[in-house]
C-alpha cells in the first residue's frame, strides 16, 4: 500500500475546510491513520481473527467504510471458508478505487466485491460478520441507530458486529487524560502543534465521537444481545456485538 507521508495540514493554509476523504487524503491514508489512531494496526489485524472465528460458510462479510482495504485484506487472509464473500463499501471514489487495486494485487482466494456506495444504502444480507472500523463516527448521529438496526436485521442468528471508534468521555478527567495521551501520541509520531490543531478544526463537524456507554446503549436498542469492548488504547476502542448471546 502507499507509504506517502501525510503532510496535508503542514503547508501554507489560510482557511480550514471540513475534512473530506478525497484523493489527497487517499494518497497519504495509511501513513495518516497509523500516526493518528493509536491501536489502528492492531485492531485491523485482530479484526481478521474475528473473521477466522466468526465467518460462517456461505455467508457475506461486510467491511463498511473500507478505505484502502486494510481491514478487508486482514479478513480475507484469515477467513477459512472459500465460499464466503467479502463486500467492502466506501462512498469516496478515491478510496474505493485504490481498495479495488489492492484487492486485485492480493493473492487471497476469498471473493471480494468493492462497492463505491453509501453504507446507509447498501443492503445487508446473509451476513455472519459486519465490520465498522472507524466509520460509524462519520455518520450524522441520528443516522447511526438506523444503520445498526439494518445491520442487526441482515446478520444471521449467530452473527457478529465489530465497531471500532474514537471515544468521547462523560467524565471530564477521563476526557482530559485520554486527549492528552492522544496528543502526545501524535507528537511522538512527528505531527507538529499546528498540524494537530488544524486537523482538529477540520474534523470538528465531520467526526462526532460517542461515549462507550452511548455505543453500548445504542447497540442494545438495535437488538444486539451481548456487547463487549475488546480493545482500548487511549480514546480509541473496539466493541463486539453479538446478535444472540454466544454460547461459549
Ligand atoms: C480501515 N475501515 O482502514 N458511506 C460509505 N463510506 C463512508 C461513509 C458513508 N456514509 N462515511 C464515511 N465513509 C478503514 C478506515 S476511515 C477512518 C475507515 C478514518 C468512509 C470514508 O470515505 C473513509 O474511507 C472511511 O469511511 C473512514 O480499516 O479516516 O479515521
Amino acid at each position: 500500500m502507499s507509504e506517502e507521508r501525510d503532510s496535508l495540514f503542514a503547508g501554507e493554509q489560510t482557511m480550514i475546510v471540513d475534512f473530506a476523504f478525497d484523493a489527497r487524503v487517499a494518497a497519504v491514508f495509511p501513513d495518516m491513520i497509523r500516526r493518528s489512531v493509536p491501536g489502528y494496526s492492531e485492531i485491523v489485524s485482530l479484526t481478521g481473527l474475528f473473521g477466522q472465528r466468526y465467518a460462517t460458510p456461505g455467508s457475506n462479510i461486510y467491511d463498511l467504510g473500507c478505505s484502502l482495504g486494510a481491514t478487508t485484506l486482514s479478513l480475507r487472509r484469515q477467513i477459512p471458508h472459500a465460499d464466503c464473500r467479502i463486500i467492502s463499501v466506501d462512498n469516496a471514489e478515491a478510496m474505493a478505487g485504490q481498495c479495488r487495486a489492492h484487492v486485485e494485487a492480493d493473492p487471497g482466494t476469498v471473493p471480494v466485491e468493492v462497492r463505491c456506495a453509501d453504507i446507509r444504502e447498501v443492503a445487508i444480507e446473509n451476513a455472519s460478520l459486519v465490520v465498522l472500523n472507524f466509520t460509524l463516527q462519520f455518520l450524522p448521529p441520528d443516522e447511526r441507530l438506523p444503520l445498526l438496526e439494518r445491520i442487526h436485521a441482515g446478520l444471521r442468528d449467530n452473527g457478529v458486529l465489530v465497531v471500532s471508534e474514537k471515544l468521547d468521555f462523560a467524565n471530564d478527567l477521563s476526557q482530559a487524560f485520554h486527549t492528552d495521551l492522544h496528543l502526545a501520541f501524535k507528537r511522538a509520531n512527528g505531527y507538529s502543534e499546528l498540524e494537530i490543531s488544524r486537523k482538529r478544526s477540520a474534523l470538528e463537524r465531520v467526526l462526532v465521537p460517542d461515549t462507550l456507554e452511548q455505543h453500548r446503549e445504542r447497540l442494545q436498542w438495535a437488538g444486539f444481545r451481548w456487547i463487549e469492548p475488546w480493545y482500548q488504547c487511549f480514546n480509541f476502542a473496539s466493541l463486539v456485538a453479538f446478535k444472540q448471546r454466544p454460547d461459549l
